[in-house]
């Protein structure tokens, strides 16, 4: 038995986890907290778990993270059993430690665990479109669900969190501090990044103007924050909701095509690999779509495919922002690769925008087909 195993037991007996321990698993998707699959065998049946160190440099306030948290999918769990559905399965559930609350500084982190849903998997690149589809369908169905939601109980976990402009102005300081002494290596991503500034307002303005409003959005819509069921291949439950705040429908729209209408993985080098594939952009849009369309505004409509480029743009001026930083917010695996990463979304974005009307052509044909 490791270190890491002597941890994970004896955090998961604060949070009132019964059985013997059988192993864990470190789970690597994420970029922010540090996961865990823990699995323990009680009364002669496996029982899994989540176990997560939250990342405390990037999630400041704990209580106020696992508040919202807590609140949003309780409310959830309401939501589904009108609707008829198995709220356990279609939502997380957290465990109480025993210091009565949903997460637990011990041994110099800040813990937090949640049931693992059986039989569930998450996928990184898409191997068939119908995927998207469902992953769109859940994303929009979780907007929905959340519309009733009473927004001012939500804390801002992260200021400005999908505030661009404010992306730019940190990516323009950054460069000016060079940290890392890396800027001279970057001008070239620099320069894309600010030839495009005047992107970077278009959401803000569009609710300034009172065309879009705000929304309970989740703010980090990547495909493998979903989990697809291992028997059916339906989408079953949203994941990762520490960004769960006040936002935009555009934000989780466009965040969802950035990363999954992306030929590649978003950490590819391989430039030319780098495409925006307009089939499934359809798929999700479609899904989307099914389950929110109703619901959304004039102006939501008709800046869908432009999110897309919003919210890729924003991405890569983070993982820039964060090499000139020297990495410091991103988990890295390697010396180089937040650039990796910036200059993937950057070649993203730009094929974004030689598909932009072909996009936008494809939103309106499917919105008109879906409101009828
Ligand atoms: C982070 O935690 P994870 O890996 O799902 C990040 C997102 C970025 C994403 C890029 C709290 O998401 O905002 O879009 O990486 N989360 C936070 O892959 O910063
Ligand atoms: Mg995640």
């Amino acid at each position: 038995m490791n270190t890491i195993d002597r941890e994970i037991i004896e955090v998961c007996r604060h949070f009132g986890i019964e059985g013997e321990f059988h192993s864990a698993k470190p789970l690597t998707d994420g970029h922010i907290n540090f996961s865990y699959l823990a699995n323990f065998v009680h009364r002669g049946r496996f029982k899994k778990y989540l176990v997560q160190g939250i990342n405390t440099h990037v999630f400041k306030n704990p209580a106020q993270l696992m508040n919202n948290i807590v609140s949003v999918t309780d409310y959830l769990k309401e939501e589904i059993v009108k609707e008829g559905g198995e709220p356990k399965r279609e939502t997380l559930t957290f465990l109480k430690a025993d210091n009565g609350k949903h997460y637990l500084y011990h041994l110099g982190k800040c813990w937090r665990i949640y049931n693992f849903i059986d039989n569930s998997y998450t996928i990184n690149v898409i191997e068939n479109k119908e995927i998207f589809e469902r992953a769109g369908k859940s994303f929009g169905l979780f907007l929905n669900r959340l519309s009733g939601y009473p927004m001012d109980k939500l804390y801002e976990i992260i200021p400005d969190f999908h505030n661009t402009p404010k992306r730019v102005e940190a990516l323009e300081k950054a460069a000016e501090q060079d940290r890392a002494g890396r800027a001279n290596l970057v001008a070239d991503e620099i320069s894309f990044a600010l030839s495009r500034k005047s992107d970077a307002s278009v959401a803000l303005s569009l609710y300034e103007e009172g065309l879009i409003p705000l929304r309970v959005t989740h703010n980090d819509t990547k495909l493998n924050n979903i989990l697809f069921d291992e028997r059916t291949g339906e989408s079953i439950c949203v994941i990762d909701l520490d960004t769960i705040m006040p936002g935009f429908s555009l934000y989780d729209f466009g965040d969802a095509i950035r990363f999954g209408a992306n030929t590649t993985r978003e950490d590819d080098d391989e430039l030319d690999n780098v495409k925006l594939s307009l089939e499934l952009f359809e798929s999700y849009t479609r899904g989307f779509l099914s389950a929110c369309a109703g619901s959304l505004t004039k102006a939501e409509v008709e800046h869908l495919a432009f999110s897309a480029k919003l919210m890729t743009y924003e991405c890569g001026i983070r993982f820039l922002t964060d090499y000139l930083d020297g990495d410091v917010y991103f988990k890295t695996a390697y010396h180089e690769h937040n650039l990796v990463r910036a200059r993937n979304q950057f070649k993203l974005v730009s094929e974004i925008e030689k598909n932009l009307d072909a996009m936008n052509e494809i939103v309106a044909r499917i919105y008109n087909e879906s409101i009828q």
